[in-house]
């Protein structure tokens, strides 16, 4: 409700304006009455049936598709489910897919665009954008930074989808497919001068997400210990956006360390070094019985993060006096190996403990695999306790973080670990700073029952 008040105003502040300024087309836009993509786990939709623009997501409901350098990923209809499934992944690159559009089929992809005042910045005139125009006709040393937020989130969304994973498409008639967006893509490129505002009502989202049952800990604040600041710069590496990411309801699906998603963790972080373990304390804000804690973390066993070799587990009423409640355990074997291949490498993976006890307070201690001094964490649960003799509390903790433990298809992982890897102990790479920074501001909580 406030939200809708908040847009409500917005979009008669945008009239207003829109008068003065003495142009139309976004007066006329009449938000729907449901929430717009969020940018954590929705993939907005921004343009339908054309890819003459930059730094868009865009669906493709007809026709081929071969275009390179866009994320892509070929959908249709899943009978069981009446959802959509995606049956085709392509990472982007050089060369397209080539895929024909089958009848109900779709394609979603992502350009992430250039950064166009940087590039041109200083032509050595051999270029081959030089003295070049794009498809709206504008001389490219004119062109806008393409790159914005909302895109790349939605982008990063795309890039992590896997064959057979399922989604509901929103706000769009695939039969006459148009955008619902409080600005369009056009010439004007209203999308990138006002892209925090950015909204758009046609989208992709989880099937099923609604249902899942995410655990008392969602939304509730926390402190933690053991991240890594870059010596030279003080510049915490993979950082904890708006210091919400573990308890964000968000359940990473990536592994790597390019995405945002997750925190890092570092045992040759001072705070590591001084205690021996890197902590997260959560606070859940009052005394509650609790039945289960479950940790997501990443097990990408391949740049020098591995799922930490333990986590250890503590509860508290009073944040004083903790009851240590033991050592938790996974739900696959992290350093399980079928010759030199990690069998468990590049997943996400569950670390959790069944808990009998009520606290306010949940602490979290964990410890680095030998030789990966980085931990990425991606979110902590607590589950509560029904009242005594309630089956359903044992069906629901066990249920609830199954979405995870998913594999990252090979592919992914290449292009989120790009050309440089943080390797051993020391290693530390910035590009998923770059990353994060285009997010920040950008986490969404879904409202859910
Ligand atoms: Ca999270
Ligand atoms: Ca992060």
């Amino acid at each position: 409700m406030k939200k809708s008040v908040t847009l409500t105003l917005i979009v008669a502040l945008i009239m207003t304006l829109v008068c003065f300024a003495g142009f139309s087309a976004a007066a006329e836009f009449t938000a729907p009455d449901y929430e717009p993509a969020d940018t954590t786990r929705d993939i907005g939709l921004m343009l339908a049936n054309n890819i003459d623009y930059e730094g868009v997501t865009g669906i493709q409901t007809t026709g081929t598709f071969n275009s390179a350098w866009r994320v892509a990923v070929l959908f249709e209809p899943d009978e069981e489910t009446g959802a959509y499934k995606a049956v085709a992944v392509h990472a982007g690159g050089p060369t397209g897919p080539d895929w024909t559009i089958g009848e109900n089929q779709f394609v979603v992809e992502n350009n992430s665009g250039n950064n166009w005042p940087v590039i041109t910045a200083a032509p050595v005139g051999d270029e081959w954008w030089y003295g070049g125009k794009n498809f709206q006709d504008v001389p490219y040393d004119e062109c806008p930074n393409f790159i914005n937020d909302k895109n790349q989130a939605w982008g990063a969304v795309l890039k992590s989808v896997q064959v057979g994973d399922l989604f509901t498409l929103v706000g769009i008639d695939l039969s006459d497919p148009q955008i619902i967006a409080n600005y369009a893509v056009d010439p004007n490129y209203d999308y990138i001068t006002h892209n925090a505002e950015y909204a758009t009502y046609s989208y992709l989202t989880p099937y099923g997400v609604e249902d899942v049952d995410y655990g008392i800990a969602v939304g509730k604040s926390y402190t933690k210990l053991g991240q890594y600041a870059d010596p030279s710069t003080g510049v915490i590496s993979y950082p904890d956006t708006d210091d919400s990411e573990l308890t964000d309801g968000v359940i990473p699906t990536d592994p790597g360390y390019g995405n945002p998603q997750l925190t890092g963790f570092n045992a040759n972080s001072p705070e590591y070094q001084a205690g021996g373990y890197a902590e997260v304390v959560l606070d859940l804000e009052e005394v509650v019985a609790i039945s289960r804690i479950n940790v997501v973390t990443s097990n990408l066993m391949s740049a020098g993060i591995a799922a930490p070799a333990e986590f250890k587990y503590f509860i508290s009423e009073d944040n004083a006096d903790w009851t240590e409640v033991g050592v938790g355990t996974y739900d696959v074997d992290p350093t399980e190996k079928d010759g030199e291949t990690n069998v468990n490498g590049n997943k996400m993976v569950n670390n959790s403990i069944d808990v009998e006890g009520s606290a306010r307070y949940v602490k979290v201690q964990f410890k680095n695999l030998t030789g990966n001094a980085w931990m990425f964490l991606g979110e902590i649960q607590v589950f509560g306790a029904d009242e005594p003799g309630d089956e359903s509390s044992e069906e629901e903790s066990s249920t609830a973080p199954a979405e995870s433990s998913a594999v990252a298809s090979s592919e992914e992982d290449e292009s989120s670990t790009g050309g440089s890897t943080p390797t051993g102990d020391t290693g530390y790479v910035a590009l998923a700073v770059v990353a994060v920074i285009a997010l920040a501001g950008a986490v969404v909580i879904r409202k859910r029952k």
